[in-house]
């Protein structure tokens, strides 16, 4: 823009002002496209991510896909759960979704836009197995082939999630479905397949989404639920716990044996994110101590090989029934760990007690996103990788999934100003990068969501996309978020 361009322009706007202040929005969100100039007034005392940082979005197989009566694809829990009335907040279904199935190559060219280097989505299960075991279907990977090769024209990097709670229905209605240890065992061998067939295209895989929340939420008793909806006793549910590991360790071993050589695997797990409360060194240990304690049934298992004495004391009597060999199957060695953070499950202080940690109870009007369980707390990018990789040494590590719902409302003209997400990204963003500049090895990051889409059991309603979906026409519109992200990945550095 010329210097009398834009004399001209705020002249226009001085005079638009006087009829009010709307006449002062930005008219689109492409006025905030990247400016020409590679930098910042204050990009000298802002370094930026490590060169090479992968930046990405991610998305789920049932959350976009639709389609889910098509090629020979079975049913899953998640399409029993979302027909079940009473379940999904806004009564809708992910039936159609985000059309994705029959769209990604216009999703692809949303991606190309941002100028992101990789996508993180996810393979169902029912369609590669529509039974959940026995004969692949035949059409159930050709989307997938299709996809992967579109990413690949484009030159965005691939990375699957082989689980992401779309667990074939028949396994459910067979045996209970993450009850049995028929479903490890089911889920292993699906995860052979997968990778025998696509790692010529994927080098990277992650074998379960959240263990935690699927287990938890789906099989515990908490008000937020998730497909199958049980509420077991503590016995059961930790047996749940315990086979949705070992699901990830055999399938850890299933990829190793059938994928090429050169796959790297790993978890993407919901990891629960302890933070001190203020940041002396007695709290700085305390909430190291808390992550190794609060992650017991999950990261803690998967990466030392045993439950720790805090967890099988807790559980007393109703501790899982498992084998040593079990143990070393779920701790088989992985690649990398991938971690979703969205909020600090705990502010930790140090206390003298036996467990060496407290945690500070939440005041109750804390800042909350449009979830009741996303609270803001930006440090928890900060603390989450920090702490894996000091506890356990982790060298590769990847944010899988980090971002806001927002009851976004568009104006007039169709555009979203999301100002809060911006404020969320930035915030959360500026504490990734401190983790980055003291070595923290975080290797990527992919933003939750590309697009809007289907949100468990709030349906349609609650939005974390980049991109408004209008579900009616399916048109995808940038949101001013996306415009962020995009001058993010273009500079490497928060803006
Ligand atoms: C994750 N909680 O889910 C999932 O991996 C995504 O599929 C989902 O859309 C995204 O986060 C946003 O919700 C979670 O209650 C669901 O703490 C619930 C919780 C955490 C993560």
């Amino acid at each position: 823009m010329s210097p009398s361009h834009t004399r001209r322009h705020f002249a226009k706007l001085a005079a638009q002002a006087a009829l009010g202040i709307s006449a002062l929005l930005i008219e689109n969100p492409a006025q905030a496209r990247p400016t020409k100039s590679k930098r910042l007034p204050s990009s000298k005392a802002s370094p930026g991510f490590p060169k090479g940082f992968l930046w990405g979005t991610a998305t789920s197989a049932y959350q976009i896909e639709g389609a889910v009566k098509e090629d020979g694809r079975g049913q899953s829990i998640w399409d029993t759960y979302a027909h079940t009335p009473g379940k999904i907040k806004d009564n809708s279904n992910a039936d159609r979704a985000n059309d994705h199935y029959h769209r990604y190559k216009e999703d692809v060219q949303l991606m190309k836009a941002l100028g992101v280097k990789s996508y993180r989505f996810s393979i169902a299960w029912p369609r590669v197995f529509p039974q959940g075991t026995g004969t692949p279907n035949p059409k159930g990977l050709d989307f997938y082939d299709r996809l992967l090769d579109e990413l690949l024209a484009n030159s965005i990097e691939p990375f699957a999630t082989l689980y992401h709670w779309d667990l074939p229905q028949e396994l459910q209605d067979r045996h209970g479905g993450w009850e049995s240890r028929d479903t490890p065992k089911a889920f292993a061998d699906y995860a052979g397949y997968v990778a025998q067939r696509l790692t010529d295209r994927v080098k990277h895989i992650f074998t379960i989404n959240e263990c935690s929340a699927f287990v938890e939420l789906g099989y515990g008793n908490n008000s937020i639920e998730l497909a199958p909806g049980l509420k077991l006793s503590q016995r059961r549910l930790n047996q749940v716990r315990h086979h949705a590991v070992l699901g990830h360790g055999l399938a850890v071993q299933a990829i190793r044996a059938s994928g090429r050589a050169g796959t790297k695997v790993g978890p993407a797990e919901n990891i629960t994110t302890c933070v001190p409360a203020i940041e002396t060194p007695e709290n700085i240990r305390a909430a190291e101590i808390a992550t190794r304690e609060l992650n017991g049934g999950y990261l803690t298992v998967m990466l030392e090989g045993k439950y720790t004495d805090a967890f099988l004391a807790y559980a007393g009597a109703d501790a899982p029934k498992y084998t040593a060999e079990d143990l070393k199957v779920i701790s088989a060695p992985v690649d990398f760990v991938g971690i979703n953070v969205y909020s600090p499950q705990h502010y930790v202080v140090s206390a003298d007690d036996t467990h060496g940690f407290a945690l500070v109870p939440f005041p109750p009007s804390y800042p909350l996103m449009n979830s009741n369980w996303l609270k803001v707390g930006p440090e928890a990018l900060y603390w989450a990788p920090r702490n894996l990789a000091k506890i356990w040494n982790v060298k590769e590590i990847y944010i899988t999934e980090n971002g806001a719902s927002i009851a976004d409302v568009p104006d007039a003209k169709g555009i979203v100003y999301d100002l809060d997400r911006i404020m969320y990204l930035r915030n959360y963003l500026t504490h990734l990068l401190r983790a980055t500049s003291e070595g923290v090895p975080v290797r990527g990051y992919f933003l939750w969501s590309l697009m809007d889409n289907f949100e468990w059991s709030d349906g349609l309603a609650n939005r974390f996309g980049l991109h408004w979906v209008d579900y009616d026409t399916q048109r995808r519109t940038p949101k001013l978020s996306a415009s962020f992200y995009r001058e993010v990945i273009a500079r490497n550095s928060v803006v």
